[in-house]
């Protein structure tokens, strides 16, 4: 196996917890896209998949913010 190309992306599922009003989408979303957005209380669930960086190499993170009625 060469270095990278057809090594396995390290993977982890990240569950924000917290309640409500508590911040965790805007941490979603300053994770995702690097900005401080204007959130509206989450109907159901946001997810989305961010790549960090780890102490070698990177890993994708699946980071599931649920709602208050989820
Ligand atoms: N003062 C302050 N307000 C924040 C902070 N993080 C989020 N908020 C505000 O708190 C409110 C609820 O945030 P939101 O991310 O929707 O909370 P969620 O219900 O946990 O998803 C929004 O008006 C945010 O702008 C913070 O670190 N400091
Ligand atoms: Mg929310």
């Amino acid at each position: 196996m060469g270095q990278g190309g057809s090594r396995h992306r390290a993977e982890a599922r990240v569950l924000l917890l917290g309640l409500d009003s508590a911040g965790k989408s805007t941490i979603l979303y300053r994770l995702k896209y690097n900005e401080s957005v204007c959130t509206v209380p989450t109907v159901g669930f946001n997810v989305a998949v961010i790549e960090a960086k780890k102490r070698r190499g990177r890993i994708d993170l699946t980071v599931w913010d649920v709602g208050d009625s989820a």
